[in-house]
């Protein structure tokens, strides 16, 4: 009778009830707290920090020094080839027992580990992608529970893997579901983790839960959206409940249904419409609108909901024949869009430890450059929930890679088994951001095979190789797109980048490519120009960090070119030697420290600007550029622009300026000095063409204006003869053309030089400064009697960020810079430290 009364009551709640609230359906209790971690064969044992890793938590109880410091990172091999047990001790919060299903909810373990719940065996982890969800209800007790990790040696497993498997793979980390970084790259330090990196909680249920929400934009026009919603739940048994859809942010319903509940998995499919959306757009073409949705599930007498916030954008990638071979391009809205933007790699070594707070201001970085991609490269970790939603919000595309990496992969069933749970999580989580416009198979692993030598290398027999390729195509050309296909359809899938090996003539035709002949091929930098495909998606050259951030790693005595600390800072092989050769062909090589580390980041930034240049002028055959690498997982010398601490090189601040909307782009032809306008506006505009030739010394010669069109794309807008200039201004080492595009007061300005800067004569600059603090930020206005190159402003030992900085002066110009820092201003702003290339003996 009672039974009865209440589904009666509930009934008629639900049928006449609008969205209301009822009790929870679902209660959450966090495990996350009281844990210990000690290593398997000694009784050494310290708190553990869960989201953590072993190395992080030894670091805070003080058993290992810092692994980034010096060369700490040798000392600490020892923690990836032991085994490290994490026990916790726990009593079930409120009345959470009196529920039939008790989940007990790892969100991801790293990596191969057994769970003991009260000392019974209740799982074997073995990816660190997944998450792992058990029924715990009829292993709690009401009083104290204990929960026992045991994590296996990553290092120990992936040799035993190796040395065991029938057929070699070029790299024994294949054997492991573990972020492929994390055993050392060329830009970051071999330290292998073991831990809890991700929450830990119960989750009690009654009834049914509501397990997943998906929406997908299925057509989209100025008057209205159509949108599936789609709603995964999971029920003990038959029922009824109402689905509601609503705007969160103005109230509006968008759908409510009333379903029958049947027992087991039930997927509800259910579409609405939108009027007058508001588009989501990326950085440049307009605003990322969101849509709060809140979805919320009632059977009268309990409730559950989820948010989301979905974007109304359309997203294609084209590959269409072309009269220049095949098309690689992005279509957003209808529009088409020249990407600009880099690759991403983890923030910190350690991903538990970055903030909130940092990753947005990663990403107000990537915003402030213009930019509209990153690319989350496939040997890192697919991202936290953050990152993706910071990329909504600001309008950066997310090319997602799954995480393979420049290996080969097993092909057993247990292994594809693994991978393809872990792309279904992984697609589900991620299917909702607006931001994610293309998944991507792997890094590099299409083109290692097919150029690097691995066959030989591992004396494969045709028919080792016939297994080994079988089992690449079964995962990339069969299991991840048929997953997609049925989870997430609509958004593209590439199945490997590159698309092509950079030593062969049809990845400048097809496809994305990742040019690589600068650096690795030492190809000179101008080598940019010719090697353009259709989307850049690598290419770099490295430069030192801010030297602040070496003073993080290195004492005094190690701030030299060969100390050991030094080395192990660079992870590349040949890192130093080609940073030099290059620096010889450009600079006069300084003999100070602090002069090389200056010097290396306007060689890596004069690099990389001809590459984004070139790229960007060759519009519309080249759709897209992004170079390697935005970010560090630690203080090193890498290809990034930004460090590990968020400062910027030189080639931030040149990136900056190259991802503008509209540039202008020197290039020298025969005896012509050609000026073209790059413009990523959609239409024509008015603006003001400015060229000026002086010499070293500040001597104008010439000067010219004139009123000019910019139109869409690259467009040839000035000619002028080389041999004309360079001899009015007295010689290749003393011109300097200066052009100036100015648009209703919107100024950007292009230097050119006529020879590399080591033939450049340059004199004395003569700063001339002004400071004043306003607020919290200190302005500098800042000009110079003679030309002045890389001007660069710091306060040494302060940590300011400057938003202009490393640029040319000419005479008669004068530069406002606004100055940051994120405490209080507690030194003597009246005096920057002011250098530029003629300080370092050009
Ligand atoms: C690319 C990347 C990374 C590497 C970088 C620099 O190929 O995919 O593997 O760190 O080159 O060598």
């Amino acid at each position: 009778m009672k039974s009865y009364s209440l589904f009666f009551i509930a009934l008629t709640g639900l049928l006449l009830g609008s969205c209301s609230s009822r009790k929870p359906a679902l209660i959450r209790q966090d495990l996350n707290t009281g844990w210990y971690v000690s290593a398997s064969d000694t009784l050494a044992t310290c708190p553990a920090e869960v989201p953590g890793f072993v190395h992080t938590d030894l670091m805070k109880a003080g058993i290992i020094p810092d692994p980034f410091y010096g060369d700490n990172e040798k000392k600490v091999q020892w923690i990836g080839e032991h085994d490290w047990i994490y026990y916790d001790t726990f009593n079930l919060a409120g009345d959470i027992l009196n529920n039939s299903h008790i989940d007990l909810v790892f969100e991801g373990l790293d990596t191969r580990c057994d769970v003991y719940l009260n000392d019974t065996r209740v799982l074997a982890a073995d990816n660190m992608f997944r998450q792992w969800r058990l029924d715990a209800a009829n292993m709690l007790n009401p009083g104290s529970n204990t929960l026992r990790l045991m994590f296996y040696s990553p290092v120990e497993f992936i040799h035993h893997a190796a040395d065991t498997a029938s057929i070699p793979l070029p790299d024994p980390r294949a054997y492991l579901r573990k972020a492929p970084y994390h055993f050392g790259w060329d830009w970051g330090p071999e330290l292998a983790t073991s831990g809890i990196w991700k929450p830990v909680y119960l989750e009690a249920w009654e009834s049914w839960r509501l397990d997943d929400v998906s929406y997908t934009v299925d057509s989209l026009d100025d008057d209205r959206a159509f949108i599936s919603a789609r709603v995964t739940l999971i029920s003990d048994g038959k029922g009824k409940c109402r689905i509601c859809i609503k705007d969160k942010g103005n109230g509006v319903q968008y759908a409510q249904e009333v379903i029958s509940l049947e027992k087991g998995i039930q997927k509800i499919r259910f579409g609405f419409t939108i009027d007058n959306p508001r588009l989501w757009w990326p950085n440049g073409m307009g605003s990322p609108e969101l849509y709060s949705l809140r979805c919320s599930v009632d059977d009268g007498l309990r409730e559950d909901f989820r948010d989301d916030r979905i974007g109304l954008r359309t997203a294609e990638l084209v590959t269409e024949k072309d009269e220049f071979g095949e098309s690689f391009y992005f279509r957003i809205n209808g529009l088409p869009v020249f990407i600009k933007g880099a690759n991403y790699i983890p923030m910190d070594h350690f991903t538990t430890r970055v903030t909130e707070e940092e990753y947005r201001d990663l990403i107000l970085d990537a915003h402030a450059c213009h930019m509209n991609m990153l690319r989350v490269w496939g040997g890192g970790i697919y991202e936290s929930d953050i990152f993706y939603d910071l990329c909504d919000e600001y309008g950066i595309m997310v090319w997602q890679d799954f995480m393979y990496a420049c290996n080969m992969y097993p092909g057993n069933a247990g292994f594809l088994e693994n991978a393809r749970v872990e792309a279904e999580e992984q697609v589900i989580r991620l299917r909702n951001h607006p931001s994610v416009v293309i998944w991507c198979g792997n890094n590099e692993v299409d083109e290692g095979w097919h150029n690097w030598g691995w066959q030989q290398q591992l004396g494969y027999s045709p028919a080792d190789s016939a297994a080994v390729w079988k089992a690449y195509t079964e995962l990339f050309h069969d299991i991840l797109p048929g997953l997609l296909d049925r989870l997430d359809p609509g958004r593209p899938y590439h199945p490997s980048s590159p698309r092509h090996g950079w030593g062969r003539d049809i990845a400048y035709t097809e496809g994305d490519s990742h040019y690589w002949g600068v650096w690795w091929g030492e190809a000179p930098f101008e080598t940019y120009r010719e090697k353009t495909g259709r989307f850049m998606s690598e290419y770099g050259f490295q430069g030192f960090p801010d030297i602040q951030t070496i003073e993080a790693f290195a004492g005094p005595e190690d701030k030299t070119l060969d100390s050991e600390v030094m080395a192990v800072h660079q992870k590349h092989p040949r890192g130093f030697e080609l940073i030099d050769k290059y620096m010889e062909r450009w600079f006069e090589v300084p003999e100070s420290f602090e002069d090389y580390v200056y010097v290396s980041q306007i060689l890596q930034a004069e690099g990389i600007r001809i590459a984004l240049e070139a790229h960007r002028k060759a519009m519309p055959r080249c759709m897209g550029t992004l170079y390697w690498q935005l970010n560090d997982t630690w203080p090193v010398i890498s290809w990034s622009g930004r460090d590990y601490f968020g400062r910027w090189k030189a080639l931030q601040y040149f990136v900056e300026k190259a991802y503008r909307e509209s540039i202008l782009v020197f290039e020298e032809k025969g005896d012509s000095v050609l000026v073209y306008s790059v413009s990523d506006v959609y239409q024509p505009f008015s603006a003001i063409l400015e060229i000026k030739l002086f010499d070293t010394d500040g001597k104008l010669y010439e000067e010219s204006k004139r009123d000019i069109q910019v139109k869409p794309g690259s467009d040839l807008i000035w000619s002028g003869s080389r041999s004309g200039m360079v001899k009015m201004a007295g010689g290749e080492g003393k011109a300097i053309l200066e052009a100036t595009l100015d648009a209703a007061g919107d100024e950007y300005n292009a230097i050119h030089y006529f020879t590399v800067a080591k033939n450049i004569s340059l004199r004395e600059p003569g700063f001339r400064l002004q400071v004043a603090k306003d607020d919290k930020v200190i302005r500098i206005l800042i000009s110079s009697e003679k030309p002045a190159r890389y001007v660069h402003l710091s306060y040494p030992g302060e940590d300011v960020w400057f938003d202009r900085n490393y640029f040319d002066l000419l005479p008669g110009d004068t530069i406002e810079i606004s100055a940051f820092t994120k405490g209080n201003i507690q030194f003597d702003i009246q005096k920057p430290e002011v250098r530029s290339l003629w300080e370092t003996g050009h």
